[in-house]
């Protein structure tokens, strides 16, 4: 346990001996069994449960794989565009290593558990006014033009370390399943998983490849509407992309697996994403809910998974975001230290034995 993915899947990686083998205990995240969703759909559905990475999304499995790549070109600086886990990752990669940091974000637009992070370790921030679409294009300009690695996932590298996450899904299930419910952004995710379930297909264990079922939000929707959205917008502020740059490795995966690209509304990501933290107790990044707001919309609109293994990846951990956490909940209650007033608030009447009325 902890070895970390440049470690443990070394054999898949374009990993030389003297790529530093750098780890923050990346990987080998939980796949977790669903009690309640999968009652509602009636498949067998599986959490892989990303948010369990060291700064909490699955940035970490790439992010790993080009900080060590960076460091044996010599590289002294990494450079990124983000909506904030990449962000995150990078300047805890960065941090790590000794490297010098740059992020751009979207100014204001990005969560503040993710801004948080990189600040605090020790990334220079820089707030965009504009986009994550237009702060990406800043960010390949300054690579050109000066001694920073992208580490975007342009990088062809941060591709490579997150296919570990299919590799992972096939171990601990014995096979592929049969869908992969996955949120898409930038869609170098959805890109990575299906490219690590076909190079697993036909090895030991992986008689089959999963449908690949990417969803992205309405508002931010660009592979769905087959154009960019200049304006994107959505409450999954990780998400909120509308010019991907892996695109068509996105529209590659659906084809090929038989599987696409869908949309789901901010009120179906909300829905899921309090059905995941009060039904399951797994509190996720909004983002991360689209994976299971795809999976109970296709079920809702026929798609029929009965006795189908699916796997809904969890990206993030919904300790990112707490902004949108609190005004999707109630406030506490607020009451001073009286025990018979917090029977009352708790119990709903004054003494007595009130136990059996719960
Ligand atoms: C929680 O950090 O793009 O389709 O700059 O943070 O591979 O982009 C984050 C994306 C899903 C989408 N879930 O993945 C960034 C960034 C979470 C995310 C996605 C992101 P891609």
């Amino acid at each position: 346990m902890g070895r970390g993915v440049l470690t443990q899947y070394a054999e898949f990686l374009p990993l030389t001996p003297v790529t530093p083998r750098i780890t923050l205990g990346e990987g080998e995240t939980p796949l977790v069994r669903s009690r309640q969703i999968e009652r509602e759909t009636g498949g067998e559905v599986y959490f892989k449960m990303e948010g369990c990475n060291p700064t909490g999304s699955f940035k970490d499995r790439g992010m790993v794989v080009a900080v060590a790549k960076a460091v044996e070109a010599g590289s002294q600086a990494i450079i990124c565009a983000s909506t904030g886990n990449t962000s995150a990752s990078a300047a805890a990669f960065g941090a790590r290593c000794g490297l010098r940091v740059i992020v751009l974000v979207p100014q204001g637009r990005i969560a503040l558990g993710k801004l948080a992070q990189a600040l605090v370790c020790g990334a220079q921030v820089i707030a965009i006014e504009g986009s994550f679409d237009q702060s990406l294009e800043v960010a390949r300009g300054l690579s050109d033009r000066h001694p920073f690695t992208l580490v975007n996932s342009l990088n062809p590298y941060r591709l490579e370390g997150q296919k570990t996450a299919a590799f992972e899904v096939i171990e601990a299930l014995g096979d592929a399943p049969d869908y992969l419910f996955i949120p898409v952004g930038n869609a170098g995710n959805i890109t990575a998983y299906w490219r690590g379930f076909q190079e697993f297909h036909g090895r030991e264990k992986s008689s089959r490849t999963p449908r690949m079922m990417g969803f992205q939000a309405e508002g931010s929707a660009p592979i769905v509407r087959g154009e960019p959205v200049a304006d994107p917008h959505t409450v999954a502020s990780a998400i909120r992309i509308g010019n991907p740059a892996l695109w068509q490795g996105a529209v590659a995966a659906g084809n090929e697996s038989g599987g696409g690209v869908g949309a789901v509304s901010d009120d179906e990501i909300l829905e899921a994403y309090r059905l995941l933290a009060s039904a399951e107790g797994i509190f996720c990044e909004p983002a991360s809910a689209a994976s299971v707001a795809g999976l109970l919309k296709s079920t809702r609109q026929g798609l029929s998974v009965a006795g189908k293994q699916i796997v809904c990846v969890i990206t993030g951990t919904g300790l990112k975001d707490p902004d949108t956490a609190m005004s999707q909940a109630p406030e506490p209650t607020v009451i001073p230290p009286d025990l018979e007033q917090i029977e009352k608030a708790i119990i709903g009447t004054l003494g007595g034995s009130s136990w059996t009325r719960l």
